[in-house]
């Protein structure tokens, strides 16, 4: 998703909040369904066989910056194979691993020439077995990105579609234009998310394409039943070679509207407010993205999952999906009462509606839209960072990522993290000359940093040997960011209180059964101090208190949530704090210092369900 874009999303999504009272956490058990709150038989709810992804850590990869074997410049997937053992240590259950398909890379591999080859750059078929192996033998599953909305036009199938092949005629959109006062125009005002018309005229086949990205990435045409029929055996090829399930990219685009009977498609209706005619938001996007049928589409690539687990078994398979689209529609990913989706629709809510001025009550309303809309029965997902945004420390502070790590890692369901977030790299710099994004080279030198997404792009750091341990080359496709000396693994190892040690304390903890299947509750105790309380019966309760600004806070527990146990130990501090690992505290006058964040741990198990409130029960799905 390119930065414009998300801006625009962001309107309208956030016209449709309700806000959390600051006078306290309104009583919302009766629309959280997913909450089951029934005081009498909670230790009944407790279900311990929860599957492998429900509580799991994710990591991706931006593979072209993760590890270079071969010192090209370029990461690749040997050098993600050499690596898979440090994403064990830092306690990652899968990685997703963003485009490695055979690709002419106008767009950085999202651009797949064949949906069954890997690029030369990343390697052979061999070196993506070669991972697979190392997976299972380290543990660590791999997770593809899939690309479904647009094939590169240098994929056979385009080829043969714009050459009038009778099998692949229909496989992308055509039309032969409108023709007005004798000039030939495209057939709608439908705008590309790359700037300009949607609508590419072709030579060969003197009709126009539908490209709702680059025109060299044209639309495939999901209204064909041969398209679906062989995107499906696209899946059905990387599930026979190991994979564990698949990120979907870009879903919302996969539709547009049905053509009228004469093959014509309606014009969308203008945005007043901008008046570049080559900005994608020119018109607004009512025909072009989250069209009802998107749906149906995602629930069939669940069946195909499904259907391969039940022939070959192994681990449930896992579907991830990217949609910057309205919170009502983004949770409908999941799945209705007859069809499985997404067991992971992306929940892109602190990347959409938190700044670096949020307050406790803007982070608190954040987590908790999150939980009162997503459906019964289904497990949330947290993300701070993806390879379409400014990183996490560059977007929110880099003297919070430390907190926000403990954030997603201390809510309940599945935490999903971007290269680099564990040691906390920051955006790098990027001049025009070194620049390579197509969404930011489509611009011109003065305006280019705002569309660019090289700054969170760079390679990861490693160590403090030449480009921070990555490569060996003596240029790397883009730059080294120049902290790699102190920002880096190797040395972040042997730090107790380093950003790496902290989140793999995290990781541990993620284990214990309060933070499996305990309740949540997330509040602000203040405008600058949020909480977060996992409690589960006859277990340990947990509390994370981060305070998001420079003032000294004062905190009482017992007056911000009932049912608070009188002593506590400190489990996880950080350089901001004074307290010690295992310091205990009272949990009235909790003293919290200047951007502090704690996680803490009662003395006693929770005995009684007073208050207990907010049960969380990520229940199995059916079979
Ligand atoms: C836990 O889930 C499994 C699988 O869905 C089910 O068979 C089992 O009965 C559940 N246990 C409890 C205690 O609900
Ligand atoms: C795509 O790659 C596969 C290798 O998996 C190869 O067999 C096939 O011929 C390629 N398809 C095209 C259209 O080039
Ligand atoms: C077509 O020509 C007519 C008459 O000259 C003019 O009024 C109209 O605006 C033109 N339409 C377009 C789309 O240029
Ligand atoms: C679930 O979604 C499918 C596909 O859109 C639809 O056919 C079905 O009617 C829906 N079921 C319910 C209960 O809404
Ligand atoms: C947020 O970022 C802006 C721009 O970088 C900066 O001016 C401002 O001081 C920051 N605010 C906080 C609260 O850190
Ligand atoms: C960018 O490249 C141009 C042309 O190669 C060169 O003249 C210019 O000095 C370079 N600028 C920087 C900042 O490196
Ligand atoms: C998590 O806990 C379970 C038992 O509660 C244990 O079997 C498993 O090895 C633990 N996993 C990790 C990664 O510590
Ligand atoms: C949401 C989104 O745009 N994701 C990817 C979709 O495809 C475009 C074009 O290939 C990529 O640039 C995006 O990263
Ligand atoms: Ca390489
Ligand atoms: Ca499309």
């Amino acid at each position: 998703m390119i930065k414009r874009l998300l801006l625009f999303l962001l309107v309208s999504i956030c016209s449709g909040v309700t806000v959390v009272s600051a006078g306290g956490f309104p009583n919302y058990h009766a629309h959280f369904d997913f909450i089951a709150w029934d005081k009498h038989s909670v230790a009944a709810k407790v279900n311990a066989s929860q599957k492998w992804w429900q509580s799991a850590a994710f990591y991706q990869i931006y593979p072209r910056s993760f590890k270079d074997s071969n010192g090209d410049g370029v990461g690749d997937l040997k050098g993600i194979a050499e690596q898979l053992p440090y994403l064990k240590e830092i306690g990652i259950a899968a990685t997703w691993i963003s485009p490695i398909y055979k690709s002419p890379m106008a767009d950085f591999g999202y651009d797949v020439a064949n949906f069954t080859d890997i690029d030369p750059i990343f390697g052979t078929l061999d070196d993506f077995d070669a991972l697979i192996a190392k997976s299972r033998e380290v543990g660590v599953k791999i997770i593809l990105d899939f690309v479904p909305n647009h094939s590169s036009d240098e994929h056979e199938w385009f080829k043969k579609s714009a050459a009038g092949d009778n099998d692949y005629k229909d496989f992308y959109v055509w039309h032969p234009g409108r023709v007005v006062n004798g000039t030939r125009l495209p057939p709608t005002n439908w705008m590309s998310v790359f700037r300009g018309s949607a609508w590419q005229w072709h030579e060969t086949r003197k009709e126009y394409y539908l490209h709702q990205f680059l025109s060299k990435q044209p639309d495939l045409n999901y209204r064909n039943p041969k398209v679906r029929a062989a995107m499906n055996d696209v899946l059905r090829f990387w599930l026979r070679r190991g994979v564990a399930g698949f990120r979907i990219d870009a879903v919302p685009f996969a539709f547009e509207v049905a053509p009228d009977t004469n093959g014509n498609w309606p014009d969308e209706p203008r945005n007043d407010w901008v008046v570049d005619p080559d900005d994608y938001n020119y018109v607004k996007h009512i025909y072009t993205v989250d069209q009802p049928e998107t749906l149906d589409l995602v629930y069939e690539w669940r069946r195909v999952l499904d259907e391969f687990q039940k022939a070959n078994g192994g681990d449930e398979r896992v579907m991830l999906t990217e949609a910057y689209s309205p919170i009502d529609v983004v949770v409908k990913y999941y799945g209705n009462d007859t069809a499985e989706g997404a067991q992971m629709p992306f929940n892109f809510l602190m990347i959409s509606w938190l700044s670096n001025d949020s307050d406790a009550y803007h982070f608190a309303e954040t987590v908790n839209t999150w939980l009162k809309n997503m459906p019964a029965g289904r497990t949330a997902n947290w993300v701070i960072g993806n390879h379409d945004q400014n990183r996490v420390g560059s977007r929110l502070g880099a003297d919070r990522i430390d907190m926000l790590n403990m954030l997603t890692n201390i809510l309940p369901g599945v935490s999903i993290s971007y290269y680099g977030e564990e040691i906390g790299m920051t955006d790098v710099w990027i001049s025009w000359n070194d620049t390579v994004d197509p969404s930011a080279c489509h611009t011109n030198p003065d305006i280019y940093e705002r569309f660019s997404r090289d700054p969170e792009r760079t390679p990861f750091q490693w160590n403090d040997a030449q480009n921070a341990g990555f490569s060996t080359a003596k240029k790397t496709w883009l730059p080294v960011a120049d902290d790699y000396k102190t920002v880096n693994v190797l040395r972040e190892r042997n730090d107790a209180l380093s950003h790496l040690n902290i989140y793999k304390q995290l990781h541990s903890l993620r284990n214990e059964s309060t933070l499996r299947h305990g309740s949540v509750e997330v509040k602000a105790v203040t405008q600058n101090v949020l909480a977060v309380k996992r409690m589960l019966l006859n277990d340990y309760t947990y509390v994370l208190l981060m305070n998001l600004y420079d003032s000294t806070e004062e905190v009482d527990l017992k007056r911000a949530f009932d049912n608070i146990p009188d002593e506590f130990e400190y489990v996880i501090v950080t350089g901001k704090s004074k307290a010690k690992r295992g310091d205990t505290l009272k949990s009235t006058g909790i003293q919290i210092l200047p951007k502090e964040a704690v996680v803490l741990r009662s003395a006693t198990k929770l005995t009684t369900t007073v208050g207990y409130f907010a049960y969380y029960v990520p229940k199995n799905e059916k079979n």
